[in-house]
């Protein structure tokens, strides 16, 4: 497939490339007779993503409209803002299909800068930050009707709860469930927070939260770091960048930064919430940002901060029970112990609110 692709040169290795949990991710080397092009080729899973198409249409518009925007504002820039561009096939489409109907995409890769799995430190918190609340600028100016949805119903938090009530009555869900005390405690964890998964979105009902063009998948591995600067240079896979509330992204930014020990953490104890990656997010964020976002959302900020470890405890546990259907697993019940480190965070920021509170009031 990466042939398909207008880069000069010949293919000369084609290897899987990061982490992601839904997309199969190659690097691949195309080398000419004086030097080489590397590039990013992805298949879309359809699993996921019912409309491939969708996702391509989005990131033509966004790419499009922040490469025009970065350049237009680059002179007073404090570095230079990346963010990859779409490679053309031969054909100059915007993607190739292959012969199972699979949706192959291929774009430039972002070199000497760094994607890392966990938080480094505070100056790469606040980086995170201010990376999210700069792509955000850029897109708040698209009108959300020029976007389609590439996944319908995404952070609507109350759809994973019934998703997960839904799983867990099926004869697998009841099995895995009385096999396991844990699983157990995760769906009684859930349901003792029911209420919790409604506060967004009943805000959004009430017209307190407006939709905006939202990035979807903010998390530490998504945002790219400078190798020379140790500044934030870009925010990588636009897939899910669609209509939400931008309560999505700081809540999953921060679920993903401030847990120094890690999404995957083997050891349960050492995830916490740490509210000084918090306020160096935070800093960061808002720094970009404060020029539209509102008094109403700034109020809903810790809500989201709650909501965003739990929602994805509750979509990790959910597919658990459905018999890892969604996320790509590495090893048996890894969708369970990824469900356990969430709601342990979740736990986290539950002790810590009133700090937390007071960290997202600075100005
Ligand atoms: C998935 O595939 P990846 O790693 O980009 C998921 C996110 C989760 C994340 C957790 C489309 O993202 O919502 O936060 O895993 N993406 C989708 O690591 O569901
Ligand atoms: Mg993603």
């Amino acid at each position: 497939m990466a042939r398909h692709f207008a880069v000069p040169g010949q293919i000369v290795s084609a290897r899987p490339f990061g982490s992601g949990n839904v997309n199969d991710t190659y690097l691949v080397i195309s080398r000419t007779t004086y030097s080489e092009v590397r590039f990013i080729l992805q298949r879309i899973r359809k699993a996921v993503f019912a409309e491939p198409v969708n996702i391509m249409r989005n990131m033509r518009i966004i790419c499009d409209h922040c490469h025009a925007k970065m350049e237009a504002e680059q002179a007073e820039a404090d570095r230079v803002w990346q963010l990859p561009k779409i490679i053309e096939t031969e054909d100059g489409a915007d993607f190739a299909i292959d012969a199972q109907g699979d949706l192959w995409r291929a774009i430039s890769h972002i070199a000497s800068a760094t994607a890392f799995e966990m938080v480094q430190n505070l100056e790469h918190a606040q980086e995170a930050g201010e990376v999210l609340g700069h792509f955000q600028r850029l897109i708040s100016d698209i009108p959300t009707e020029k976007l389609v949805y590439t996944l319908p119903g995404f952070h609507v938090a109350p759809r994973y709860l019934e998703h997960l009530e839904r799983a867990a009555t099926t004869p697998l869900g009841q099995t895995r469930l009385a096999a396991s005390p844990e699983a157990q405690d995760c769906l009684a964890f859930v349901l003792a927070r029911r209420e919790k998964c409604f506060v967004l979105e009943n805000a959004r009902e009430k017209g307190l939260l407006p939709l905006r063009p939202v990035h979807g998948d903010p998390k530490v591995g998504n945002i790219m770091i400078d190798e020379e600067t140790k500044r934030g240079t870009c925010i990588v896979d636009l897939d899910t960048v669609q209509p939400g509330l931008i309560h999505y992204d700081i809540g999953d930014c921060m679920r993903s930064c401030c847990n120094p020990a890690g999404e995957d953490a083997m050891d349960l104890d050492a995830v916490r919430f740490d509210t000084r990656l918090c306020a160096a997010i935070y800093r960061g964020y808002f720094h970009e940002t404060r020029s539209f976002v509102t008094a109403a959302e700034r109020e809903y900020f810790y809500e989201a901060i709650h909501l965003l470890p739990l929602e994805l405890g509750i979509r990790f546990l959910a597919d658990y029970l459905a018999g890892d259907i969604y996320f790509k697993v590495r090893r048996p019940a890894h969708n369970l112990h990824r469900a356990l480190v969430q709601f342990k965070l979740t736990e986290s920021v539950e002790a810590q609110e009133r700090e937390v509170r007071k960290i997202l009031e600075k100005d």
